[in-house]
């Protein structure tokens, strides 16, 4: 298909003969005395910067490469791995790419495919991981670690890709420094993945695939609006993936201006109780009710749940009270597992528990992921929200106090944007990042993540280059253990664009409409239509 022949757009540093120009010495972001002990190897090391240099693109001695998808798919991981394969064979054509597959697990099960032009070709500036697959396994023993080294030492491999989230990237440097510290000589360079948008810091702008999400989700939010202001009958409550943060919400928010959209850190840091956000859902409903306009939308954060204050508390008394729990699995029936639960959890959970729908009581108990934890995105937080606040408008129609009428639908924005054809901006994104990874390992670099910044700027200007991965590295809690971790970027609050939500969204809110209809991604046309990054990356950067 056509698409398939567009050229992505690079930085101008990218084109020619390049030189890596380094940064002063760095430090983690916190906890820097455990992680320099834990990464003897690979701490300190200088931000490097990819400039353009004069001469001819010298030929280099020929390398292979491996590549591995990890975690959740994203727009762009395609077009990382053509930027890769592009990159490699500039340098020397002899060069081969193989990729691991079904995620970390393909390395250390040695199942693996040399990756050519025309598997390359097929897969150009298209979404999902399908090249190669991904996987959700973690790379973090030595056993792992040592099949990794017999198939690359196997295969001639010199190097090895990781594009992941923060987790995956901290594993990609736990490998980088295990090779250095048992001089295996194999670098790891990792790459910034993931829709959620929370890998990001100081140094990484954003992560690939936030923005064709974003613009997925948006499209098909601005076409319930139009439907819903054309009707002026349902109102629309609409659950967001985000396993954590809000970002991707607020993003959508910024982009189709709804009625409300909920915050989850908001909500955390006003400690706010399920009753608080019924009660502000209500209020919007109340008041729109009464100028006769009985339609909405309402956005809802995937990962709300687990950042209302007695919520957490409640799934966490759940995860311990479920671990392993022999009697429990025995028991016959929801109701007696209910009856059980209620004795056992402390009285206020007991309380919140039993005050949950039944279905959502339920979910709370079922699901847990291999590490014990509830899987937040199946709990169905929008039908949760819809029938406390039908019951509160039942209260307020019963006194008087509301006059509307109150019909519903519910969805979950997920699973449609997380392989969706990439937008310019990741097709363009992705590409430079896989460039930017193969100058990294011609130069020798390991325990480095490859970055492009400048992001607002036409591509031509961005800047490529590397960050040392332990420079964004803390100690955190993790099942039970300090571990050194990426640390995780939640929306912040006095940032930019949670700042813009919070001035517009009283408008947004009771205004007739001001809702946005973005319409789909466009891919051809003129720059301002087919080329515009985020509204968070624009409003972070005083656009
Ligand atoms: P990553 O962090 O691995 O990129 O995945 C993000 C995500 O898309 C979340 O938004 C969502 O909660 C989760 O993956 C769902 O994962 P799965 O499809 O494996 O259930």
């Amino acid at each position: 298909m056509a698409r398939q022949s567009y050229q992505p757009k690079i930085p101008v540093a990218l084109m020619g003969n390049v030189h890596i120009a380094e940064g002063e010495a760095t430090q983690s972001v916190a906890n820097q005395e455990d992680i320099k002990k834990l990464f003897p190897n690979t701490y300190g090391m200088p931000v490097l910067t990819i400039e353009a240099a004069t001469g001819e693109l010298a030929r280099v001695e020929t390398f292979n490469i491996g590549i591995i998808l990890s975690g959740g798919q994203a727009p762009g991981g395609h077009n990382v791995i053509s930027g890769l394969y592009d990159g490699l064979k500039k340098l020397n054509p002899e060069n081969k790419l193989y990729g691991f597959l079904g995620g970390p697990i393909g390395l250390v099960e040695h199942k693996y495919a040399l990756l050519t032009s025309d598997t390359i070709d097929e897969y150009r500036n298209t979404g999902g991981f399908d090249i190669i697959g991904s996987g959700r396994e973690k790379l973090e023993k030595p056993e792992q670690f040592e099949k990794g080294i017999e198939i690359c030492k196997q295969l001639g491999i010199k190097a090895l890709i990781i594009v992941g989230g923060d987790d995956s990237n901290t594993n990609a440097c736990v490998l980088a420094e295990y090779f250095l510290q048992n001089k295996v000589g194999i670098q790891v360079i990792g790459c910034p993945k993931t829709i959620d948008g929370d890998l990001k810091n100081d140094q990484i702008e954003t992560s690939f695939g936030f923005d064709t999400a974003c613009k997925v989700y948006s499209e098909l939010i601005g076409n319930i609006q139009r439907d819903a202001n054309s009707a002026k009958k349902y109102w629309h409550f609409i659950r967001l993936m985000g396993r954590s943060a809000s970002h991707i919400a607020l993003e959508c928010a910024l982009q189709s201006q709804p009625n409300i959209c909920l915050i989850s850190e908001e909500i955390e840091a006003k400690n706010m109780t399920l009753n608080d956000i019924v009660d502000r859902i209500t209020k919007v409903i109340v008041a729109r009710a009464n100028v006769g306009l009985n339609f909405g939308t309402v956005l809802i954060p995937e990962g709300l749940i687990e950042f209302i204050p007695a919520m957490r508390r409640l799934i966490e008394e759940l995860n311990d009270i479920l671990a392993d729990n022999e009697e429990f699995n025995t028991l016959e029936g929801d109701d007696n597992k209910r009856e059980y639960l209620k004795l056992k959890l402390t009285p206020e959970s007991s309380d919140l528990y039993r005050s949950l729908p039944r279905s959502i009581a339920r979910q709370l108990t079922l699901d847990r992921d291999p590490h014990g934890n509830v899987m937040v995105s199946l709990i169905e937080t929008e039908k949760l929200l819809i029938e406390m606040v039908s019951k509160k408008l039942a209260q307020l129609k019963a006194s008087g106090q509301y006059v509307g009428k109150f019909s519903t639908l519910s969805h979950f924005f997920g699973y449609e944007g997380r392989c969706a054809l990439p937008s310019n901006f990741d097709a363009d994104y992705c590409y430079s990042l896989g460039l930017t990874a193969t100058r990294l390992i011609a130069a020798g670099k390991t325990g480095y993540m490859a970055v492009v910044r400048h992001l607002t700027r036409p591509a031509s200007e961005w800047v490529a280059g590397g960050v040392p991965i332990t420079m964004m590295m803390n100690m955190e809690h993790r099942n039970g253990k300090m571990k050194p971790v990426i640390q995780k970027a939640l929306v912040d609050l006095n940032g930019a664009p949670f700042r813009h939500l919070e001035e517009h969204r009283a408008e947004w809110a009771e205004a007739a409409t001001c809702y946005i209809y973005p319409g789909p991604i466009q891919y051809y046309g003129p720059s301002e239509v087919c080329n515009q990054p985020t509204k968070t990356l624009q409003l972070e950067h005083g656009c």
